[in-house]
């Protein structure tokens, strides 16, 4: 397979003037035909003309009305054309059915929809699928379908077909189609100069009653970003697709948002406060994509980050107005250390944006998504907010309807500020997690911080220059007043030191408040210093930050040396789970534990190479002692932290329920799951449901209540995900291969489905000791899959790869297992670029 390169881009040689699409609709022979105007591009070196194509049969084209004979390959066609402006007709055959990658038009529950991004639409069409050539589409579908709908706003609608006209130009991997029974949940919105826009959201009969919070989120999006960044909406229809059958969780063609149906279906009793909270967040992503990715689109695959950065970092800080900015920062932290770090200290490690790629579906990664998200959060703390609102501004006055690259993201940054920010670019251009250690002297009321800053190498990259770090900082006293308030530190060089005079006494540091980069951070410190504060931080990410070391600290000390639970954390711990002025949703965090993979990575870090069952004994054990310990207070919390008001997904209830629900699992350990059966039987919602059934599962009691679940449920195919995932995620270590082996031969498993198959083996990947069991039959079972699944979906099996990303982690016997199923992987006959690039990349 062929590498493509950014360092290889060329303007494309023809632009498209207009586009004009006709779709007969059918499950096996649809028949799209294409009216397309071509002009030269001036900025082009050539006039040779191909177009992209792929799994299409073509039927006849034609160059200005007279017929052509282009020469068709696998992967598209060439063709002779005149010197100047011209209209390129063509007839193809495409077989919706026979989609099972769900990307082009593929079929899902009897309707037809698409997904275009990255390279879709060439399997729709033969067409330049390249984001820098954008046009003004045209569509019409026949195919006697009750609902037909397409991007912009409707034309004529007729017997049997649907019209619509999309005035913005777009590139192709915008274009979308749905088609099919379906019903809507309908809704008005009136724009800031006073234009009312019709909202739907269009579900398969039966989910009608799933819609009330995704049209209130739409609406939230809409006004939010008329407030915030003055964007309107462009089109007099916004119509979002809920879709079973989908690899990503939503997408966002213009005009027609996609929905993968488990990120916009949401009802109090199927869904988690945890579903509504991340349906809100895509909801307002997708939205806001329409002026970060729609209007201002990418001009190449390898500015992913441009539209993706921007927007992540757009629905967080909709979030964090929405619900509670602490909250959603240590939400984000703790999925960013989760996903991209892990990402960016393994094999897998690629820039923010990448310089090469085989197949652009393997980096829609957690690297150019949050990292990209971090990169512009830092932008922002280094110019400042006023600078901030002025650079967005320009932006979207400058480049509106084009196709961008990074550069012109940051010249405008560069416009408004007078900053050079090619240093700040290095962010962008080199991967890897930044180590940041620190050092402190305090002498004659001067407190001295010292930084290094080192980089990793990744692979292609051995050398990592300095790069600019803002590093937010705040003092406190040793009675737990702050004596400075947060600084911003710019941290530039290899090392650097920063200094606080006309100080009495040494200080105790806040470092690194806010998360303000996506860094390591090594202090020596002491257990004490971060139970004081956790105690005492105003900063309320380092407060959960020195919680979470704390914890850590404890936990590696039982993993390494056989320690016992430190009773300081417990102590601690307890503290700050009693401390009423403290918010529920954070006290609920709070009271979380460093995840298995976070600890095989500190242990990693630090020289050890982790045993996945010790970390499981250590968690488990400490879970043990602190419940026993805090026994009485978790009885306390569960009490008061019920919720008797109606069900509603908000910030408040949802953050009392986290924490009745931590408190819950405390409790199991104490009283055998008597509290937990108890919340199963009486719980009229989903969160309260899910919670009781793992605590019963976990305590070994579940058996009842599962079968329960199961036959409430067994008609909800997403509260069926949940009942499969849950299984996994909470069986015991040794157990969890073959309880996902089992739930594979269950007659609701299916691979055809992302939903379930991720329900089912995702869990698994996702479940560290269970998968990383000493016997390889977690590595096995996955591998046997991935092969089955990779020849139907190999977006989906590449993503699904990473599983095995962190391998060289282990012990010399599961990294023998692993590297096998690697190879056996490798080996299958016909495997698909995506699986060869994400096998290959992992291995080298
Ligand atoms: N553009 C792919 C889906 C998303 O990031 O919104
Ligand atoms: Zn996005």
């Amino acid at each position: 397979p062929q590498t493509i390169h950014l360092a290889d881009y060329t303007p494309p040689n023809w632009l498209v003037t207009g586009v004009h699409l006709t779709f007969r609709l059918d499950p096996t022979r649809t028949r799209v035909l294409s009216r397309i105007g071509f002009a030269p591009n001036p900025d082009a070196a050539s006039r040779a003309f191909k177009l992209d194509g792929e799994n299409m049969t073509l039927i006849r084209a034609k160059i200005d009305g007279v017929e052509v004979a282009p020469t068709v390959t696998e992967t598209g066609l060439t063709c002779d054309v005149p010197d100047g402006p011209f209209t390129w007709e063509a007839e193809v055959e495409i077989n919706p059915s026979a989609n099972t990658a769900l990307e082009g038009l593929y079929m899902s529950s009897g309707m037809y929809c698409t997904q275009c991004e990255a390279e879709g639409f060439r399997k729709i069409t033969y067409y330049p699928d390249r984001p820098d050539v954008m046009a003004v589409f045209d569509v019409r579908i026949e195919g006697g379908e009750p609902v037909m709908l397409s991007n912009g706003n409707p034309g004529k609608i007729g017997d049997g077909f649907a019209e619509w006209h999309d005035p913005w130009p777009k590139p192709a991997y915008l274009f979308a189609l749905v088609a099919g029974r379906l019903v809507n949940h309908p809704g008005k919105f009136t724009t800031m100069s006073g234009r009312e826009v019709d909202l739907n959201i269009w579900v398969r009969p039966g989910d009608e009653g799933k819609c009330a919070f995704g049209m209130e989120a739409l609406k939230a999006s809409m006004r939010w970003d008329e407030e915030v960044y003055g964007r309107e909406y462009d089109l007099d229809l916004f119509n979002i697709v809920a879709v079973d059958d989908f690899n990503m969780g939503a997408m966002e063609n213009k005009g027609l948002n996609i929905f993968n149906s488990s990120c916009v279906l949401a009802s109090p009793e199927t869904s988690t406060d945890a579903n509504f909270e991340q349906i809100e967040a895509i909801i307002a992503h997708e939205y806001f994509h329409n002026w970060t990715g729609n209007r201002i689109t990418c001009r190449d695959w390898f500015q992913l980050c441009l539209k993706e950065g921007l927007t992540v970092f757009r629905d967080a800080q909709f979030t964090s107005d929405l619900r509670s900015a602490p909250v959603k920062r240590i939400e984000d932290v703790i999925a960013l250390r989760a996903r991209q770090f892990r990402e960016d200290n393994g094999p897998l490690a690629h820039p923010v944006r990448p310089q090469s790629f085989v197949e652009i579906n393997n980096f829609y990664t957690a690297t150019v998504y949050e990292k990209g998200a971090e990169v512009i959060g830092m932008l922002k703390t280094l110019v400042g907010d006023a600078a901030w609102s002025k650079a967005l501004a320009l932006y979207f006055d400058r480049h509106d309807g084009q196709a961008c690259t990074i550069e012109d993201w940051l010249r405008v940054f560069e416009d408004v500020t007078g900053r050079d920010l090619a240093q700040f670019k290095r962010w962008y251009e080199h991967a890897g997690t930044p180590r940041l250690t620190v050092t402190e002297n305090f002498k004659d009321g001067t407190y001295t911080l010292h930084f290094k800053q080192e980089t990793p190498p990744t692979p292609g990259q051995p050398d990592k220059p300095p790069r600019v770090i803002p590093i937010q900082v705040g003092l406190l006293a040793e009675d737990g007043t702050e004596i400075v308030p947060t600084r911003l530190l710019e941290m530039t060089e290899a090392e650097q030191s920063f200094e606080f005079s006309g100080l009495d006494a040494r200080p105790i540091p806040s470092i690194l408040r806010g998360f303000s980069a996506p860094v390591i951070l090594r202090r020596e410190t002491s257990n004490a210093e971060r139970a004081f504060l956790l105690a005492h931080d105003t900063d309320p990410f380092n407060k959960w930050e020195a919680g979470r070391a704390l914890a850590r600290e404890g936990l590696i000390a039982m993993i390494r040396d056989g320690a016992p639970a430190d009773p300081a954390y417990i102590a601690a711990a307890e503290t700050m789970a009693r401390d009423e002025s403290l918010d529920p949703a954070f006290r609920a965090l709070a009271l979380g534990l460093p995840t298995q993979d976070d600890l095989a990575q500190a242990l990693h870090d630090a020289g050890t190479v982790p045993d996945p069952q010790a970390i499981w004994d250590a968690l488990e054990a400490l879970k043990d002692a602190r419940a026993e310990a805090m026994e009485g207070t978790a009885r306390a919390l569960y009490a008061q932290h019920q919720v008797t008001a109606p069900y509603r997904p908000d910030a408040a209830q949802s953050g009392a329920r986290a924490l009745a629900n931590a408190a819950l699992a405390m409790l199991t350990r104490r009283d055998g799951g008597a509290a937990a059966q108890a919340q199963y039987d009486a719980a009229d919602n989903m969160t309260q449901q899910l919670a009781a059934l793992a605590c019963l599962l976990q305590a070994g009691k579940g058996d009842l209540a599962l079968g329960r679940f199961y036959d409430q449920w067994q008609k909800d195919r997403l509260v069926v995900d949940k009942w499969f995932s849950l299984q996994v995620a909470c069986a015991e270590p040794a157990d969890a291969a073959d309880v996902a082996e089992r739930l594979t031969r269950h007659p609701d498993f299916t691979m055809k489905n992302p939903n379930r198959f991720r329900a089912t083996l995702g869990a698994l990947a996702g479940s560290p000791a269970g998968f990383h069991h000493a016997s390889g039959k977690g590595y096995r079972l996955l591998a046997d899959w991935l092969i089955r699944l990779d020849p139907l979906n190999p977006q989906t099996t590449a993503r699904m790869c990473s599983a095995f990303e962190t391998w060289r982690r282990y012990d010399a016997d599961r990294q023998a297992l692993i590297e096998a199923e690697l190879r056996r992987i490798e080996a299958s006959p016909g495997l698909s670029r995506d699986t060869g690039e994400m096998v290959g990349r992992i291995l080298a």
